[in-house]
């Protein structure tokens, strides 16, 4: 069969012109998903294309990974991501993953030899924000998790990233060996202190002297990660082989934007991703916090509207002039005095990129994806962003907009009365409520009253509560579309 590995690939796309043979796995990534090929993989693929490098990454899947690992191993680990920005493409054959360990195919031990394994100095993540197990709202712990449950009473045989990453740190220690930097490379406030935070409360259960040791020897940076990468479809994998001649079944198509800002704070040494474009700095809250609100705040607030107006696609939103003002204004407005940014950080030219990338039309960005999971998103998107407004008494309706379009999307139907697929981890919990108290806007206090999502100042307060209740009742009786209208014409 004629893979990426066995063919000659036309001129868009060459073959790693590095010796592959010298990439050790002193990477070891938990969640090989579209992202993670697209960015950090990405990344230290240009690192070995640019200067000798001996950081390969030996990926890591906890549950449905095997699938992907076998056509990777088919194309002898070798995969294509595709850039678009318009008309422009470049395209990238990536040779840094050079091993791969799944649960079901090589079994929980098979994971945690890996990450106790002297060649690993960074273990990262890229799981999805639900993947760490804590309260958004508080950043603590979820120690109900089904997950961190079963792991307290089983810590030898995990079932969470938190798990594995303690047992693998565990085993380091009986062996003597050094500890690991953690990396989080997703999309959470904070991300390295919230996971360090998680995993020293998950090890002082189990042990309290690996609580310690992991506190003084591991560590955790901050990151701040950005590039849109769709989920890979049928279609963008049909799209891929068009332009690179041979069917790649582990490609990505992406848009040709990407940054990465990292603490500077590694254990075990590092990759010198800044030789290809990341940043390393000694505190990246200003970068994450940006980012999180005028980006992901922009992005949830879209994907929510989006699917209750029956849009597609993020592009096809940033058509309807009306939401293409109320993004602009809720960037500027809205999320960008909330930040306490350094001088170096331009909030409008930002702005005007981000409303350039929302808009590429090459990027078939589904509002479903963006929306999937928003009790795990919003609160650092949307919902923190409350608390200046209110304390200087400015207008919230547009923060109130898109929290009550979350609510409305998991009650499950949108604008035409079809079904919604809700994806998200408090969908019971949700449900529960929409049958105790309905669907109508009675329910919104009850929403606003939990806890993990909405901290108790924004969720009990009566401004909060009468004006996403005010947005409810509209998007009810009148659809996003016209909410959204009304919304821009009073702007
Ligand atoms: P994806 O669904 O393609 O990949 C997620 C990976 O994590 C999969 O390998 C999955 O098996 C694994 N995973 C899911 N839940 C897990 C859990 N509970 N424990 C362990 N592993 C788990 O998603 P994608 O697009 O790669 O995004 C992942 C995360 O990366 C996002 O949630 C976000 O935090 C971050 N990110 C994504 C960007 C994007 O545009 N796709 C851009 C910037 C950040
Ligand atoms: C999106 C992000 O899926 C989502 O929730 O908002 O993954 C977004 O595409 C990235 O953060 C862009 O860097």
């Amino acid at each position: 069969m004629n893979t990426i590995a066995n063919t000659s690939l036309n001129s868009l796309v060459q073959p790693p012109c590095y010796d592959r043979s010298a990439l050790k796995p002193h990477i070891v990534h938990i969640g090989c998903g579209a992202f993670h090929r697209a960015h950090q993989a990405l990344y230290t693929h240009l690192l070995a294309a640019q200067t000798p490098s001996a950081w390969g990454i030996c990926e890591v899947s906890l549950f449905s990974g095997e699938p992907l690992f076998s056509d990777l191993a088919n194309q002898d680990g070798l995969y294509t991501v595709l850039e678009q920005y318009n008309q422009q493409k470049s395209a990238e054959c990536v040779g840094t993953i050079v091993a791969s360990v799944s649960k079901k195919r090589d079994g929980s031990q098979a994971i945690i030899e890996q990450l106790a394994s002297v060649d690993t100095r960074i273990v990262s993540l890229t799981i999805t924000e639900k993947g760490y197990c804590i309260d958004a709202a508080s950043g603590q712990l979820d120690r109900a998790n089904p997950a961190i449950a079963h792991d307290l009473q089983s810590p030898q045989d995990p079932e969470s990233a938190i798990g594995y990453i303690v047992a693998g740190l565990a085993r380091r220690r009986q062996l003597g060996r050094e500890a690991y930097t953690v990396l989080s490379c997703d999309n959470i406030q904070g991300n390295g202190h919230v996971l360090r935070n998680a995993i020293l409360q998950y090890a002082n259960v189990i042990d309290t002297e690996l609580a310690q040791w992991i506190e003084q020897y591991a560590s955790f940076p901050c990151t701040m990660v950005d590039r849109i990468v769709p989920a890979a479809t049928q279609e963008s994998l049909h799209f891929v082989e068009q332009e690179i001649g041979v069917y790649d079944p582990c490609a990505i198509a992406c848009e040709s934007f990407k940054q990465w800002v990292i603490e500077d704070n590694f254990v075990q040494g590092r990759p010198d991703w800044d030789l290809v474009g990341a940043q390393f700095v000694d505190d990246v809250t200003a970068y994450e916090a940006m980012k999180l609100r005028m980006l992901n705040g922009s992005h949830s607030f879209l994907a929510y509207l989006g699917v209750l107006a029956g849009y597609e696609y993020i592009a096809d939103c940033m058509n309807n002039p009306d939401i293409y003002r109320c993004v602009q204004t809720l960037m500027l407005t809205v999320q960008a005095p909330t930040l306490n940014v350094t001088k170096e950080l331009d909030l409008n030219a930002y702005a005007k990129q981000l409303l350039e990338r929302f808009c590429n039309r090459c990027i078939y960005h589904r509002t479903e994806q963006i929306a999937m999971d928003g009790s795990q998103k919003i609160a650092y998107r949307l919902v923190n962003s409350l608390r200046y407004h209110l304390d200087n008494k400015n207008d919230i309706r547009l923060l109130a907009t898109g929290i009550a379009a979350w609510i409305r999307y998991t009650t499950a139907t949108d604008d035409r009365g079809d079904t919604i697929e809700v994806v998200d981890p408090l969908k019971d919990r949700l449900n529960q409520l929409y049958q105790q108290f309905g669907t109508g806007v009675e329910v919104v206090p009850y929403i606003l009253a939990l806890e993990a999502i909405f901290p108790q100042d924004i969720g009990h307060n009566p401004e909060v509560i009468a004006a996403v209740s005010q947005a409810y009742q509209c998007l009810l009786e009148y659809g996003a579309k016209h909410t959204i209208a009304q919304l821009a014409e009073a702007l």
